[in-house]
């Protein structure tokens, strides 16, 4: 069982008023007849599945896509009747309980179908393409073809989408982008019957590239406020607003002689007379070794994090004395998401699911 720490003052602050503008920006963004998925996988990027997908339904999503069933299930335990895809692939077992409860699934292989029994009601499946991502789908027009025919023979099963996704809309250079976009056009013009949800863009298409011959969009990084690459932001057709922060408080500040060291391996060696400060986070939390040297902020003034994390625990170097309880900001201000990323030499996507069940998350407004 995992623990939340609500009696620890370590926390993710999740502001929902960011993640309604962020959904509404992009709706006004796309054209009417476009619906919005909202990607929730991965307990909402770190953000909190349930109150994520809440927040997303009152600000016009029109469904949720996943990455495994027991998300989607998740959704329905919470009450959500709404449209939901597990974009990832669901084995034969489960295709029955995907059905009861009206998830649908993705299939990307023959073999998936053909050797799938008869299904006690109606599944729908949306086809997934792989025109240059190289992960999962099929191949082809024939391979599309041939499941479509497959599929028609059969009364449980229905043809609800069809999707692709790109390996580079979050690069300004277009070409490998403008390839797998044609493939998919003409995939989705070969077949016999187009679906009725043809669907491509993640954030980065979505805020980038027309979408009128579409019918929905699947909007994850963004929706939280945070951009799909760095190179993108001056294309970015309207502010993104980044929902969430993390943040502790000073459980013990001291002063440091010179030569005294912090933390294990003792690799940090004060020079002079210096304030530090411990703070209750650590690796176990998400908040992982690769932070130390990371500048954390209080009331906008940054400070380092000094010596190694540990697993429950870290240390950052005070500019003065500061009270035992002020406040920090781990992630979020000055130093964003990105420039944790950059720090930490990944991407914003890996910083919030970083963030591990430990931390309890506070939602505002
Ligand atoms: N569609 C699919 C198939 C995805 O895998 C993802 C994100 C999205 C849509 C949403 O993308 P966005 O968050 O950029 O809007 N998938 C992943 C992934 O597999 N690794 O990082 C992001």
């Amino acid at each position: 069982m995992a623990v939340t720490g609500w009696h620890r003052p370590t926390w993710a602050e999740v502001d929902r008023a960011a993640i309604r503008a962020n959904i509404q920006n992009e709706r006004t963004h796309l054209p009417e007849n476009v619906a919005l998925f909202a990607v929730v996988k991965a307990d909402a990027y770190g953000h909190g599945m349930v109150e994520v997908a809440k927040t997303a339904k009152e600000a016009g999503a029109k469904g949720f896509c996943v990455a495994i069933l027991d998300e989607a299930l998740a959704l329905r335990e919470a009450g959500f009747d709404d449209f939901i895809l597990v974009m990832g692939a669901v084995p034969q077992a489960f295709a029955g309980v995907a059905a009861q409860k009206r998830i649908a699934v993705t299939v990307f292989d023959i073999e998936w179908l053909t050797g799938l029994a008869p299904l006690p009601t109606n599944l729908d499946v949306h086809l997934k393409v792989d025109t240059g991502m190289g992960r999962l789908g099929l191949r082809s027009m024939e391979a599309v073809r041939e499941i479509e025919a497959e599929i028609a023979k059969r009364e449980d099963i229905t043809i609800e989408g069809i999707f692709t996704h790109f390996a580079t809309a979050d690069q300004l250079e277009t070409s490998y982008f403008e390839k797998q976009l044609a493939c998919f056009r003409e995939v989705v013009g070969s077949m016999e019957v187009r679906p009725t949800l043809v669907h491509c863009a993640n954030s980065a298409t979505a805020l980038l590239h027309e979408q009128a011959d579409f019918d929905a969009v699947r909007f994850g990084i963004s929706m939280y406020g945070l951009t799909p690459s760095p190179e993108i932001v001056p294309a970015l057709p309207f502010e993104l607003r980044p929902a969430l922060s993390l943040y502790t408080e000073m459980v013990q500040v001291k002063e440091l002689m010179p030569g005294d060291h912090v933390s294990y391996g003792a690799t940090y060696e004060a020079e002079e007379r210096e304030w530090v400060a411990t703070l209750p986070v650590g690796y176990a939390d998400g908040f992982i070794r690769a932070y130390s040297g990371f500048q954390v902020s209080v009331d906008g003034v940054l400070m380092p994090v000094i010596g190694r994390v540990c697993m429950d625990q870290c240390i950052i170097k005070l500019p003065r004395e500061y009270p035992v309880g002020t406040k920090v900001t781990l992630i979020g201000g000055p130093n964003s998401a990105d420039v944790a990323a950059s720090h930490l030499n990944t991407i914003n996507y890996e910083i919030t699911c970083l963030i591990s069940e430990r931390v309890p998350k506070k939602y505002i407004n």
